[in-house]
């Protein structure tokens, strides 16, 4: 059997030629780091389920006309994708304060911003992703003011959704981080959400008891990473909750 071609492998992912041109097939590796991979642990059936809920939030973006690089989930681990250029910014969107905000600025994890705040880091591992402007954008060209105008309302729709997916299963969507990827058609480009959206690229929080069910979970060793995105996952039907099956007594 002829071996694949890899195109990329990341933290968490690979990326392989796909089947067509234009396709890529996108690998989920049951790696997990964090801290810019200072911190790194291996979670078994992480990839299965992130491939599952990215298949999950992606197909409904599509479906509500919000465009993806998402075309459909190939096997438990696999997707597969449209190929596209990858813009060199993390768009992070914060409706709650945590994480790196709540560091930065002295506010309290948890406290409700006053709007939707969206930040842009610059993707580079070697920085450690850094926060920059739209100024920095602009000044070293990453992208346009067009585009820069596209990945805005991107980003506040793919906020909509996901914040609404997640309340109706009892989730608050705390932030979010996506990447957004260029697709060409013949003289046109269009901008597509890309990468993934997991609980690996979210923070959530049970709505009821303010309990993580995402990637500080490991972040931050508070308990099983795998349980708490089968919860997600059980409660977004995205899995069927496990048959809770006692051994039978045969007498
Ligand atoms: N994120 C940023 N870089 C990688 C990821 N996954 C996500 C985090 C969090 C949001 O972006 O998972 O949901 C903001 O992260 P932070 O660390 O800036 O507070
Ligand atoms: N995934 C990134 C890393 O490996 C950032 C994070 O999630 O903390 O550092």
């Amino acid at each position: 059997m002829a071996r694949r071609k890899k195109i990329y492998e990341g933290k968490a992912k690979i990326l392989y030629e796909g089947p067509e041109p234009g396709t890529l097939v996108q690998y989920f590796k049951d790696d997990a780091t964090a801290f810019n991979a200072k911190k790194k642990d291996v979670i078994d059936g992480k990839g299965v389920l992130n491939n599952r809920l990215c298949e999950y939030f992606m197909t409904g973006l599509n479906n509500i006309g919000v465009p993806t690089h998402f075309i459909r989930r190939l096997n438990m681990r696999e997707q597969l994708v449209r190929a596209c250029e990858i813009v060199p910014l993390e768009v992070i969107v914060r409706n709650f304060a945590a994480g790196s905000l709540s560091e930065r600025l002295g506010i309290e994890e948890g406290t409700q911003l006053p709007r939707p705040i969206i930040e842009y880091c610059y993707k580079d591992d070697a920085l450690g992703d850094p926060l920059v402007t739209e100024e920095h954008i602009a000044a070293f060209g990453w992208a346009s003011a067009q585009d820069m105008d596209d990945i805005l309302s991107l980003a506040l729709r793919v906020n909509d959704f996901l914040a609404g997916v997640m309340y109706g299963v009892g989730i608050k969507l705390i932030d979010f981080k996506i990447e957004i990827g260029r697709i060409y058609e013949g003289d046109f480009q269009r901008l597509v959400v890309a990468d993934e959206i997991s609980p690996d690229s979210c923070r959530l929080w049970d709505i009821e008891s303010g309990r993580k069910l995402d990637k500080d979970v490991f972040r931050r060793d508070l308990g099983n990473l795998s349980d708490a995105y089968s919860e997600v996952a059980h409660r977004l039907g995205v899995l069927p909750r496990a048959q809770v099956t006692k051994p039978k007594l045969i007498n």
